[in-house]
């Protein structure tokens, strides 16, 4: 069992992944992120999760790297970083990811976040690459991931200021995709994974890979990809039974093939 996770099953289809590091705001380190890639690589092989919810607490998703764990390496250190690997892991999740933020989503916590296919926010919520206070700069993905959700200027404000952007500001440039209270943050996200949940699995998953390529290559091969992808889906019998569903006026029955 993880001891920096905690992990509910209890809505069908979803599981919800909370980050459980409370006395340091849910700092990243070595463990959790190596909990944390684990756990959602079992998640792609369970057929009984539809798509994942990350959270964390009311006051952090994540403040970012555990900053006392970065002070005991060195650059020699960080070139063999297991860390790395974490995130190439975390990265590499293919389910429905759905992040559900309240509180500071800073540095290392703010590129965990644009993991997430999609983020849910509470209106308290916090999001910056602070990096540069420390003399560093983001290392897993805000640089990249950041600027392609928020767009240039954006992006260069908040990591050569290390100012945090509110959950309002993250909304209006496009990092996030709804604001909650609070309280019902988390309640939303999984209301949102719950919706992804019911629909045709090799739909989902091929729409979200062609989302992404959108983010990492000219239209051509964009569209290419699409296309390639639509076709797929065209010989599935989940297609067969979206459509016979719709003409026939009931529900459809996916069963993932
Ligand atoms: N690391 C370790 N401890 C942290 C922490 C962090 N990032 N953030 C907070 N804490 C700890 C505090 O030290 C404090 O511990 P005690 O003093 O009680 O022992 C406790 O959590 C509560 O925090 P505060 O007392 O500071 O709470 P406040 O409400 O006053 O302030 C804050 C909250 C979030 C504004 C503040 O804690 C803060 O500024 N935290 C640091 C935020 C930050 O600079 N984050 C960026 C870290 S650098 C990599 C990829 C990515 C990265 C690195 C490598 N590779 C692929 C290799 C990412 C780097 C980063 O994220």
């Amino acid at each position: 069992m993880p001891d920096t996770l905690l992990l509910d099953n209890s809505h069908a289809g979803i599981c919800l992944v909370t980050l459980h590091r409370p006395e340091v705001l849910n700092a990243l380190n070595t463990r959790l992120l190596g909990e944390l890639a684990a756990e959602l690589e079992r998640l792609e092989r369970d057929d009984s999760c539809r798509a994942v919810v990350l959270t964390g607490s009311r006051k952090a998703f994540a403040a970012g790297a555990d900053i006392n764990e970065m002070a005991e390496r060195d650059a020699v250190g960080i070139l063999n970083d297991p860390r790395v690997a974490c995130w190439q892991q975390i990265s590499r999740f293919s389910k429905p990811l759905v992040a559900a933020v309240n509180g500071f989503a800073l540095g290392g916590g703010c590129e965990l976040a644009m993991h997430a296919d999609i983020i849910v926010a509470g209106v308290d919520a916090r999001f910056g690459q602070p990096e540069i206070n420390l003399g560093i700069m983001p290392g897993a993905g805000g640089t990249q991931r950041l600027l392609r959700a928020v767009g240039k200027s954006m992006a260069m404000q908040m990591v050569l200021t290390g100012e945090p952007i509110d959950a309002r500001t993250a909304q209006q440039v496009g990092l996030v995709s709804e604001i909650t209270q609070p309280e019902f943050t988390v309640e939303r996200a999984v209301q949102i994974a719950q919706a992804i949940a019911r629909k045709a699995p090799l739909a989902v998953r091929l729409a979200k890979e062609s989302l992404l390529k959108a983010m990492d290559t000219d239209l051509a091969s964009g569209l290419r990809f699409e296309r390639h992808a639509f076709t797929v889906l065209a010989a599935t019998d989940d297609r067969r039974e979206g459509i016979s569903a719709f003409r026939e006026k009931r529900a459809p029955v996916f069963t993932g093939r």
